[in-house]
């Protein structure tokens, strides 16, 4: 029997003023969760989420798996030193480990390069048998035949979406400033898993909501597809990510519309041709972006657009244009972030190459931080034009502007308290999470997110809305 303790350590801004508890308690730890599935039922395995706890680090277990990302890595770091001089086997994967193997070995006695699936299981055994390697790198990468993940290792009550899921891994796509082929290296780079085994996944996980974490839910059109006429009839709502592409190809979204999709976080990242070409970001060129909002506007979808500031071909109006763009197309929620280049990534190759990276501090590579010399704008241009951004788009007047600028009531009402809830109300989450009780938040979500259904009628053509909600 192992007794196994599993940590996902949070960033350093865990301790800052600008901390947003609500944001950190959405997920739980879904990979730390999806490796525990390996240990066997005598082990004693437990996860410890510092986003949502306070992590007990005085005990001694036979091993100790750390997950890391690049803003929690120095904390990482530190919890692993700390174990590993009581003489407790440290293991540490995740992103920044298969980034920057080197860097993290100082502070491990196994490593993981890239996906667990294959080479965890693979390294238990030899763990088992009193030989534990320094380094595993995954042989090969699938989904299929992976053991169920271990819900019940999760504080489900401490997470609003608790119900977070992943079906495929990566993206087909190959933008430079992604985590995504630093990840995957050479080796494949996007594969799903089966899609009974999705639906055997979905059918596991209580209640109505669902969050697919995948990058890219659409990126396979025949695995999305099957997927979705799969989960038609089963009363879900859920959300996920795509490209501007995918909603504008084909009929893949009217599909994922009547199997439950209620909201998409939307890579808009730039308006500029300029800025697309050169982050590779090719599969946005040409793209009307209006279009695609307006398509999913008009199956009841609400959007998170994601955008990007401080590209090279972006200047001081950049800002302005961007939030203005976002109100007047009634866009429900942005996320703006300042250029990350993350280790690994060709923006960080290229930009150390040019010598134009100013911070190696990981704590900082948070996208709220600028971390390289800037072109066409200054480090504090692009700094307050993110701050001002974020001001401006979320103040109540816009948050008005944008929510009546919906064609009927029901979608200007759920685009209002959406964004007005996630936004406005720190307080209540605040009250909710220290009081335990933000899972009781859930039912809310859910019937907001299925207030926005829009049916088609038997014509087709014709929208109207659902009136069974
Ligand atoms: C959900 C999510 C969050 C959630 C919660 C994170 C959580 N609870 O895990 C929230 C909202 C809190 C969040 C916040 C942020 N996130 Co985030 N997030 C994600 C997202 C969308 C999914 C993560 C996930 O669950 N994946 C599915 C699981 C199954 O995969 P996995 O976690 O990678 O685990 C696998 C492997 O990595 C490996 N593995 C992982 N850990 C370990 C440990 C051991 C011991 C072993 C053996 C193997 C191993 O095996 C697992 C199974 O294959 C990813 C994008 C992505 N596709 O990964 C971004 C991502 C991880 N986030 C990112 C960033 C930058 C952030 C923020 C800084 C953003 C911000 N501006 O606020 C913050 C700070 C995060 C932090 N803690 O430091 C980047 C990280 C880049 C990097 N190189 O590290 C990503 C990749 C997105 C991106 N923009 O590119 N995030
Ligand atoms: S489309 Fe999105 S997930 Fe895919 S490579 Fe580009 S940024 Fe990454």
């Amino acid at each position: 029997m192992l007794k196994v303790k599993m940590i996902l350590p949070a960033l350093q801004e865990a301790e800052s003023p600008y901390w947003r508890p609500i944001k950190y308690s959405l997920f739980p730890p879904l990979g730390l969760a999806t490796l525990a599935a390996y240990f066997s039922d005598e082990d004693e395995v437990e996860i410890q989420d510092q986003h949502v706890e306070k992590l007990t680090l005085d005990d001694s277990p036979d091993l100790v798996c750390i997950q890391v990302y690049v803003t929690n890595a120095f904390r990482a770091y530190q919890i692993a030193d700390g174990y590993r001089q009581k003489g407790v086997h440290v293991a540490l994967g995740g992103l920044h480990v298969t980034t920057l193997p080197d860097e993290a070995a100082q502070h491990a006695d196994t490593l993981f390069l890239g996906p667990g699936e294959e080479a965890f299981p693979r390294f238990i055994k030899d763990f088992r048998e009193g030989h534990p390697g320094k380094r595993y790198v995954a042989n090969w990468r699938s989904l299929e035949n992976v053991p169920p993940v271990r819900r019940d290792l999760i504080k489900r009550e401490k997470y609003f979406v608790p119900n977070s899921l992943v079906v495929s891994r990566g993206c087909p796509h190959h933008c430079d400033f992604c985590y995504k082929d630093a990840h995957y290296g050479d080796g494949k780079s996007f594969y799903t898993q089966k899609v009974d085994d999705a639906l055997a996944e979905i059918e596991r996980l209580p209640g109505r909501h669902l969050y697919f974490l995948d990058d890219h839910l659409l990126g396979n059109p025949r695995f999305a597809s099957e997927l979705f006429e799969g989960m038609r009839g089963m009363g879900r709502v859920f959300q996920s990510a795509a490209t501007v592409a995918s909603v504008l190809n084909g009929d893949l979204i009217e599909k994922a519309a009547e199997a439950g999709l209620r909201s998409l976080f939307l890579g808009f990242e730039t308006f500029s041709p300029e800025n697309l070409r050169s982050s590779n970001k090719i599969q946005n060129l040409s793209k009307d972006y209006a279009a695609a909002v307006k398509r999913l506007q008009s199956l009841g979808i609400m959007i998170n657009g994601s955008f990007v500031f401080g590209l090279d071909h972006d200047d001081r109006d950049v800002f302005r244009r961007t939030v203005d763009w976002g109100i007047e197309h009634s866009i429900t929620t942005a996320t703006f972030h300042i250029l990350t280049p993350y280790p690994g990534t060709r923006l960080f190759q290229q930009m150390e190459r040019e010598g134009r990276i100013i911070s190696h501090d990981w704590s900082k590579y948070d996208t709220r931080t600028v971390v390289y010399k800037t072109v066409g704008l200054t480090a504090e241009e692009l700094k307050q034009g993110y701050d001002w951004a974020y001001r401006e788009f979320y103040s109540w007047r816009n948050i008005f502007k944008a929510s009546f600028g919906h064609d009927n009531l029901k979608q200007q009402l759920a685009h209002l308290f959406y964004m007005g809830g996630w936004k406005k109300f720190e307080p209540f989450w605040n009250f909710m999470i220290h009081h335990g009780e933000l899972n009781r938040m859930l039912p809310v979500l859910e019937k907001l997110l299925a207030s926005t259904r829009r049916q088609r009628t038997a014509e087709g053509s014709h929208l109207r809305l659902d009136p069974k909600n």
